[in-house]
């Protein structure tokens, strides 16, 4: 059993060894994915150095009192119960002291929620569209619209993980403020990135924003995370962040490759739409 697990981490390790520029997540991992913005180092941070703590020591303390009142006024050492049903100095901290860790906790989530919301000056643009179970990508900027289907099991390539890879991959260049559009065609979906600390709701008729600032190159993961039918654990993201220097030479290769579904992109012009359907 020991064995078995020991070689179970040594794989572990390999596998972090040998995929070291994929950001997904890894067996017997703990946590985060590994934090690439700063939302998500703040996320990371308010779970990891203030809610956690809290719930640890509010668990404890609840332990310790269960433990206490059944060893304290057991029915050996207690065979008359005491009828005390009011204490006001204790009714009045059981009110206050929840209170206090509220706010605590309140304060810096919603200085987060507000990071998160308030999107700043972008570079980039990229409009996703959840579809009954793909996503289509637009960049508005630069007339470009693709879709991105999963990879089926029989067809991966090595080191590429099952459920998480996808045919067209969303480029994107490092330490660039992303600005996202998200919105859906059918249903509800969710567009989710655990390593940028975004999860935004994909709604039909209604376009969400969000933003993100990627401070490392590399391939990362993330999936549809809103029930939206069968097929929904089948839906998921790819992004690839790149130096600004191939994010241009994508463009110029996307540019000619994604012009073949004009029709899907509401941005592009008409002559434009007209030459390349001819
Ligand atoms: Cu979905």
């Amino acid at each position: 059993m020991t064995k078995k697990l020991l070689n179970k981490f040594y794989l572990s390790l390999v596998l972090v060894a040998t995929t070291n520029t994929a950001f997904t997540r890894e067996n017997w991992q703990f946590g985060f994915s590994e934090s690439v913005t700063s939302v998500m180092d703040d996320v990371v941070h308010l779970h990891d150095k203030i809610i956690l703590p809290i719930i640890v020591a509010i668990s404890v303390f609840v332990l310790f009192l269960l433990i206490y009142s059944l060893i304290k006024f057991r029915s050996s050492k207690n065979p008359i119960p005491s009828k005390t049903s009011h204490n006001t100095l204790i009714e009045v901290l059981w009110t206050l002291i929840p209170c206090v860790i509220l706010v605590v906790i309140a304060v810096p989530s919603f200085r987060l929620l507000y990071k998160q919301d308030i999107i700043p000056k972008s570079d980039v643009t990229l409009k996703v569209t959840g579809y009954q179970w793909y996503w289509g990508y637009e960049y508005p900027d630069e007339k470009i619209s693709f879709e991105a289907n999963m990879v089926e099991t029989k067809n991966l390539k090595p080191n590429q993980p099952r459920l998480l890879e996808t045919d067209n991959y969303v480029v994107l260049p490092a330490n660039k403020v992303v600005k996202v559009l998200i919105t859906a065609n059918d249903v509800l979906h969710a567009w989710a990135m655990p390593s940028f600390g975004v999860n935004r709701e994909a709604v039909p008729g209604r376009i969400n924003e969000t933003w993100f600032k990627a401070q490392k190159e590399g391939i990362y993961y993330g999936q549809c995370l809103e029930l939206c039918g069968s097929k929904h654990a089948f839906m998921p993201i790819v992004v690839k962040i790149v130096s600004e220097k191939e994010y241009n030479e994508w463009l110029k290769v996307a540019k000619v490759k994604f012009a073949k579904y004009p029709e899907n992109n509401i941005f592009a012009d008409n002559n434009l739409k007209e030459k390349t359907i001819k």
